[in-house]
Order: structure tokens, then sequence, then C-alpha cells
């Protein structure tokens, strides 16, 4: 029997993960290929997997850890994936705060799953705007320098690089980046995508088709560091439930979620890793992000619905304590749903900050 082709697509948090992962499924059905996808995250309740599902793609979930310190629940995940309908590829997205996944993940599959599993080369996406700060030594890039670390221990294992989101770049900024990461990772084949456009889609699937020597970069890292610098983040998932006597419009209301969240944590002075709400409502559903403190809200996805309910699912992963960041969440959704003349219950919240992550397997470059 063929093997399954196991690609994983890693980068930070907003950096584009999902969102490519969604164009390159398309593109795999549109050869005839049947597509699994795997997401991962902290807790429960996951953005992510709603809105991959909500498009109609098969999708498993691995919750409660990152997929290295779940190796057993990754691979129990895809056997049910290949159970459903035995896929051709499969495309995972590890949680944009991991790093070492070349060490504790892809190698571990290549090792005990070699005949199953056909390991694509290791893709990490980057987001301009966080990237160019980091790379160029901007103090004030937004996270710690311990954030910093991971960033660029994320860089320093991938097969390849993508810059994302090229649709918001200039070609001198898009070369100066790529001048960035020449000379922080030499020699590294670097892609030029944009997610929103498919700019780029066509080397990138190309590179994915590639085999040969990957999965190479195994890091030297400082767990202590990596850890620190995870759990500099609060990290928040939650399940409201808004009701109202009168319609509103999902998508406004999900984007002033969001925007009230922007500017109180903008008053706090907390940079924002991503925050994702998804809005769903009998078989509708709409997704706003935000990607950064600089930037504005954006409607992902368009629901172009109106409702008296609605279930939404809020991701939040900010530079803040998660008593803080609960805070503002409440307060945020609270003041949203006034705005529309609706109430929200918050069903379900699970908030923090990542623990330390003690990976299943983790081998060392000299082999195992
Ligand atoms: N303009 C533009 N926006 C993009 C592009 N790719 C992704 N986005 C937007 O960026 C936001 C984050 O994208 P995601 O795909 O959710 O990012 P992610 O890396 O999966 O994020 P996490 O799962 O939180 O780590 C969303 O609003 C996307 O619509 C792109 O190429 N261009
Ligand atoms: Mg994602």
């Amino acid at each position: 029997m063929a093997s399954i082709r196991f690609i994983m697509l890693g980068g930070f948090l907003g950096a584009g993960k999902t969102t490519t992962i969604a164009r390159l499924a398309k593109a795999y059905q549109d050869r005839g290929l049947k597509v699994g996808i795997v997401t991962n995250d902290q807790a429960a309740d996951l953005v992510d997997t709603h809105l991959l599902r909500s498009q109609g793609f098969d999708v498993g979930e691995v919750a409660g850890a990152c997929f290295c310190c779940k190796f057993n629940d990754l691979t129990d995940t895809m056997g049910q994936l290949e159970a459903d309908q035995r896929p051709d590829v499969v495309l995972a997205e590890p949680v944009g705060s991991c790093t070492d996944l070349v060490a504790t993940v892809m190698k571990p599959i290549m090792d005990l799953y070699g005949e199953k599993f056909d390991v694509a080369p290791y893709g990490v996406l980057l987001k301009p705007s966080h990237g160019r700060r980091i790379l160029s030594g901007d103090p004030n890039a937004g996270f710690s320098p311990k954030a910093a670390y991971i960033f660029k221990k994320q860089l320093e294992e991938a097969d390849f690089v993508v810059i994302n989101r090229m649709d918001e770049l200039s070609a001198e900024e898009a070369d100066e980046l790529a001048r960035l990461i020449e000379s922080e990772k030499p020699g590294t084949p670097l892609l030029r995508t944009s997610a929103r456009t498919g700019q780029g889609f066509d080397a990138l699937l190309e590179m994915l088709d590639q085999r040969g020597a990957f999965g190479r970069n195994i890091l030297e890292i400082d767990y202590d560091i990596y850890a620190e610098g995870e759990a500099e983040l609060g990290w928040l998932n939650a399940q409201v439930h808004v009701a109202s006597h009168a319609e509103f419009s999902l998508d406004a209301l999900l984007t002033e979620i969001l925007n009230q969240l922007r500017d109180s944590l903008d008053m706090a002075g907390a940079e924002t890793a991503h925050l994702k709400a998804i809005g769903l409502w009998e078989g509708y559903h709409g997704v706003a992000n935000l990607v950064s403190r600089q930037s504005p809200v954006m409607l992902s996805l368009a629901s172009d619905c109106r409702t008296r309910t609605a279930d939404v699912v809020l991701n939040a992963r900010v530079a803040t304590s998660p008593e803080m960041l609960q805070e503002h969440v409440q307060e945020a959704v609270q003041a949203a749903c006034a705005k529309f003349g609706a109430t929200g219950e918050i069903a379900h919240v699970q908030c923090f900050r990542p623990g330390r992550p003690t990976p299943t397997h983790r081998y060392s470059a000299a082999g195992n």
C-alpha cells in the first residue's frame, strides 16, 4: 500500500499556517488526492478546527498540549483519519509557539512510522512584520527576547522558509526580508507566497513534492529559555453563547469583539500574537482575526448572516497574564454584545500559560 504523505507546516502564531493549509488541501483535492488535516492546540475549542471543518475538510484534532508532548495522540489521530477515509496526504499544523519539531515529531515519524508515512520537507512560514522586526534586531519587537529565541529556532530547523502575506509587501520590502532571512540562515530555500491570493503556491507545492535529505536540522536548544518564552504568553480559549431579541450581523459582532479587545489590550500595553474568533449559526460561519497590535482587525471569512443567536469560539494568545487576559476578554465580549442589544454568556473558558514542553520522543543529531 502506498505511504501517506505527511506534511507539517510550522511558523509563529498568526503567520498564516491554517490559511495556507486550507489552500494546499484544496490544491491536493484538485489533483484527485484525499486529504486529512490535523490541528493542534494547548487547550480545547480550536478556531482552526471549526474553520477547516466548516470548509468541508476531514480534520482531526490534538488538543491539550503540542504535538511533541502528545506524539501518541498525533499518531492516533492520524490513525483515525486513516480509518475514516485513508488520506493520500495529511497536513499537520503545530502550535505556533512550538519549536524543536524536527527532533520531536518529524524524526520520530520517520523512524517509527517510516513505512506508513512519507515525510515532506519541513516548511516554516513567516509573518513579515514580525519577522522583519526580530531579524533586524528591533529591541521593541513586541515580544520578549525569549519569544524571539523561539522564532529564530523555528527558522533554524526549517528545510525551507516561506515569506507569507506577499500581497501586503512591496518587492523592496520582500527583498529586504529575504536578505535578513539569508543572513540568519544562509542557503535555506526561500519561497514567497500569499495564502490569501494563492501567489507562489505552485512553487510551494513543488517544494512539498521534493524527496531527499530533509528533516536534518536538529536543533541545539535550551529548553529553559524555550519554556520561559512560551510561558510569557497568556493563552485563552473560550466559547460564548450570544443571544438577542433582535437580529444582528454575525460578522459585525465578531469584528466588534476583536476591536474591543484590540483597544483594551493596546491601552494595557499588551502585545497580541493572535486573536481569532469564529461565529457559528446553523451552518453559517464567519471568522475575524487580529495578528498584531499594529494591524487592524480583519474579517477573514464573512458569514453574511443575520441571526438572533450564535456560538462564538474565541482563541487569544497575548503577552500578558492569563488573569488579565480573561478580564479583557470578558469585558470585550460584554461591551460588544451590548452594542448589538445582545447578551454573551461565556460557557467554557480555559486560560493559562503554556507549561514546559516535555516531548514524548527527542531524537538527537547523532541519530536518536
Ligand atoms: N493579507 C493576508 N492575510 C493573510 C495571509 N495569510 C493569512 N492571512 C490572515 O492572517 C490571519 C492569520 O492567519 P492564520 O492562517 O489563522 O494563521 P496561523 O499561522 O494559522 O495562526 P495560529 O494558528 O494562531 O498560529 C488571518 O486573518 C488570515 O486571513 C496572506 O497571505 N495575506
Ligand atoms: Mg492556525
